[in-house]
């Protein structure tokens, strides 16, 4: 492993690995020089936005070397390179991070004091957060990045550089209202457009066969509009080494800026419009989760996006001049989720047609190279196209997904001859009512592993969704739990915590989370109790202030703080929660309660701009809030919170000020949960259902200290299949009835009967997420947490044990597990050497 040798022409003498450039006089030095000639300011006028432009921009160029090494690393001796093909990166601010896994905030700290900025949080405020994801798929991909770059493993992180993430979501009169999100609007210096390597992509048109040189029949596409596809890419350094990986971002451009023909002839609107409809498609970012639309420009994002990654990954083998056919081998591709299943189908078509490969080979190629994650088993969810789109936007990946799939029925005919309805249920094509392409066939077809994210998750893809395709093919079917990366979840997020495990453990628990058990030893240690306590305390005075200036609600930091911060979704039953609320309100109201805990309830998360029900929920919260938090006999008891704009920024605020956390979707319906990590990492104990990652938490802490409620999955399977009614849950439980009245007499809409009906009906009608059916014991269990409540020590003892036993949700974890047991790759460290007397 040759060295990357730092003589190279680079700007700056930012080169040493370990302190050159790195001090804070050069960091000072970078910030002059870029508010100067990067952002024509000068520093005696510099807002805290240049000033955050200026350090970002100085950091960046700090980034340039361990970049620049890490590809050389690759060019000069190849090696399978991870290529991770996600719609979506949530990626969250980046400056932090990369001060962070550099090792030189201290240093930028003292360079900003020589601009006269006392606080670092104050420049980190001002940063833009790129809001290139929905929810949980986008910020585990965010997290896998960095995992994958802190051990020094060689990847691609493939996506589209949405214009628009994520929109912002504003709060009036109780509702959801969205605000688009620009989030470039004040220029965003992560990024580094590479024009040059820009690939065209085909939509449209027909097919047509045409005589190859040697005679053959082929088949060939003849698109009937382009787009192209310019990379932006953004470095991802890992902690404190020297590989930084890159994500490749995919912006649209027109092919040509004019059409010049209908310029010419005088339709000059005509001509625009082509170019146009190209940029619209890395336009927005549709802002569902886990719910599928079934959009035309939604696949036409997904093809584009898709074909320019795997052109570029083929093209990287050309420039080294290693033989496509090698692909495989230098190459793993990991579909997050079916949103780029397509690759199966582009592939193929690039491989046969663009490289001439024969169909077998190319065959091999593919399923030796992809790899799919399954991250949900809710039917809303899987994606399906409808045909005469599919072969209207891309006929030649319909032609060649056919043959995928007669192949594939050939095979099944001989397995089970004779069966027509196996045939029917695992063809890729759907043939009921108007014929569809169901992706998750295609994508588990053409891959060589497919996994869930979660151990019960898995279990079920197994048993419920693709269950003929296990009997088919055991070897292919494996789990990965879920991961968060523990730099950014507690390092940045929790300095006081973090100081303390330095303290205790050593610095290494940050690479090293299974070091933390190291703090079990201390359960029964008071004082250090007591420290641990202090670390939340100070999370949650942090996080009482961000919500009186953002809400105007003063929350007592000594209370309980009770967090479900997620998207909206009925399965996750933020609902179940706010109905606690209102029997814990009745209590207090009857002089029933004996409310020995007082609780701060705190709600955050978007729902997707069509989902009434979601939406009707978020204003149900506000409601409750306004009644609880105006009412003198709640005060100093109960406050409850609606956090507007739920976002990796507000995240960083909330996972260390959380006593409890809630995780409370009908069984079998998350797949895996990750904030329920995040949560547990920072010492907060979960109130839950046996649903996705939530069994291996309990698992791992030990059921004594985790608040175990509810019906379990093969429960909720026996209710459904025996016609499950809500009504006789309401009957034997007086307090729900109490709480449902309430409701219907307008008490939380200023007396309007009508507001919350569609919800009450849903719940009291076929209630599809058995909120009633659990509504009782969620109830018992939340009393059980108030009385644990009032024995600090305790508490504060199952909590420093969730830290403790938490290790395992390293995103570290998972990415070692997926890097030996599906992609066979091994971390090539980057060397870089320079003598420094040489270069400054
Ligand atoms: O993916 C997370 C899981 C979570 C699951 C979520 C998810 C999306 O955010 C979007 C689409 C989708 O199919 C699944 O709901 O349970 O933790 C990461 O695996």
């Amino acid at each position: 492993n040759e060295p990357f040798d730092l003589r190279l022409p680079t700007p700056g003498c930012y080169l040493d690995p370990e302190k050159a450039g790195m001090d804070s006089d050069a960091l000072f030095k970078g910030m002059t020089e870029h508010l100067f000639f990067t952002l024509g300011k000068l520093a005696t006028s510099a807002s805290p936005h240049d000033l955050y432009m200026a350090l970002s921009y100085a950091v960046k160029d700090r980034l340039m070397t361990r970049y620049l090494a890490s590809q050389e690393v690759i060019r000069k001796k190849p090696q399978k390179t991870v290529a991770y093909l996600s719609a979506e990166f949530l990626i969250g601010p980046q400056l932090s991070n990369n001060l962070l896994n550099l090792g030189i905030t201290k240093e930028a700290e003292d360079a900003l004091k020589r601009f006269g900025i006392e606080s670092l949080s104050t420049i980190l405020e001002v940063e833009e957060e790129p809001g290139l994801g929905n929810g949980g798929l986008g910020r585990l991909a965010a997290c896998y990045m960095e995992s994958l770059a802190s051990l020094q493993v060689p990847a691609v992180g493939y996506g589209i550089r949405y214009e628009f993430g994520i929109f912002n979501q504003l709060i009036r009169d109780g509702w959801q209202v969205e605000v688009t999100d620009k989030w470039l609007k004040g220029g965003w210096p992560w990024e580094l457009p590479q024009p040059d390597e820009s690939c065209f992509v085909g939509f449209g048109g027909r097919t047509e066969s045409y005589r190859d040189d040697k005679g053959k029949y082929r088949s060939r596409w003849v698109p009937s509009e382009h787009a192209i596809g310019v990379p932006h890419d953004v470095p991802v350094l890992g902690y404190r080494v020297n590989t930084c990986d890159r994500l490749r971002l995919w912006r649209a451009d027109a092919t040509e800026s004019f059409d010049f023909y209908a310029f010419n002839i005088g339709d000059y609107y005509g001509a625009v419009e082509e170019k146009v409809a190209s940029e619209t498609l890395s336009k927005v970012l549709y802002p569902n989760d886990g719910t599928d639309e079934g959009r035309r420009l939604r696949l036409k994002q997904q093809h584009f996006f898709v074909s320019c990654s795997l052109q570029d990954m083929l093209r990287s083998l050309e420039k080294r001049s290693i033989p496509v056919t090698e692909f495989a081998n230098h190459w793993t591709v990991q579909l997050n989720d079916t949103h780029p299943a397509i690759a199966v189908a582009e592939l193929m078509r690039l491989l046969i047609d663009q490289y001439q490969i024969g169909w077998d080979k190319a065959w091999n190629i593919t399923t030796s190279s992809v790899a799919y994650t399954n991250h949900t088993l809710l039917p809303e969810a899987l994606e399906k196209w409808d045909l005469s789109l599919f072969s209207d936007l891309l006929p030649r990946h319909l032609e060649i997904i056919y043959e995928i799939n007669w192949r594939f029925l050939q095979q099944l005919r001989l397995r089970y001859p004779g069966d027509d309805k196996i045939l029917q249920k695992l063809s890729i094509i759907d043939e009921e009512g108007s014929k569809s392409v169901r992706m998750a066939h295609l994508a588990t077809i053409g891959a060589h592993h497919i996994n869930g994210v979660a151990a019960l998750h898995s279990d079920l893809i197994k048993r419920q969704l693709l269950p003929e395709f296990a009997e088919l093919w055991p070897e292919k079917f494996t789990n990965v739990t879920n991961g968060v990366t523990p730099r950014r979840w507690v390092a940045l997020a929790n300095p006081s915590l973090s100081n303390l495990l330095e303290k205790e453990v050593g610095p290494d628990w940050i690479t090293n989370m299974e070091l933390l058990k190291k703090l079990e030893n201390k359960k029964d240690d008071a004082n250090f109790l007591q420290e641990f306590e202090e670390t939340k305390l100070r999370g949650k005075r942090k996080l009482a202030s961000f919500i009186h200036t953002k809400t105007g609600i003063l929350v007592d930091p000594s209370s309980l703080f009770d967090v479900q911060v997620k998207r909206i979704h009925q399965y996750k039953r933020q609902h179940l929660n706010a109905l606690q609320i209102i029997a814990q309100y009745l209590r207090i109201k009857n002089g029933t309660s004996n409310y020995k805990a007082p609780r701060t309830v705190i709600f955050g998360g978007k729902a997707a701009p069509g989902y009434f029900m979601a939406k009707l929920i978020i204003r149900f919260i506000n409601g409750i809030a306004d009644v609880v938090n105006s009412d003198p006999d709640m005060e100093g008891l109960l406050r409850v919170v609606f956090l507007p704009d739920y976002n990796v920024k507000l995240g960083e605020i909330v996972y260390p000020a959380t006593d409890l956390s809630e995780q409370i979707s009908t069984a079998g319906k998350e797949a895996s949960g990750t904030g329920n990590m995040k949560f547990a990492m920072n010492g907060a104990l979960t109130i839950g259902t046996l649903d996705g990652a939530n069994v291996e938490l309990r698992d791992l802490v030990k059921k004594e200290n985790f608040f175990l409620f509810g019906k379990t999955e093969s429960e909720i399977m026996h209710l459904k299949n025996n016609s499950y009614s809500p009504k006789t849950f309401i009957e034997k439980c007086p307090e729900l009835q109490e709480v449902i009245r309430l409701i219907e007499i307008g008490h939380f809409s200023n007396g309007d009967k009508e507001l919350f009906k569609p919800l009450l009906n849903s719940l009291t009608g076929n209630d599809p997420f058995f909120v009633m059916a659990d509504f009782e014991d969620y109830l018992n269990k939340q009393d059980e947490v108030s009385n644990f409540w009032n024995n600090k020590k305790a508490w504060n003892k199952m909590a420093l044990l969730n830290t403790a036993r938490s290790g395992y949700f390293s995103s570290d974890r998972s990415i070692r597990e997926y890097c030996e047991s599906i992609w066979k790759v091994s971390p090539m460290p980057v060397e870089i050497t320079c003598d420094i007397e040489e270069i400054t």
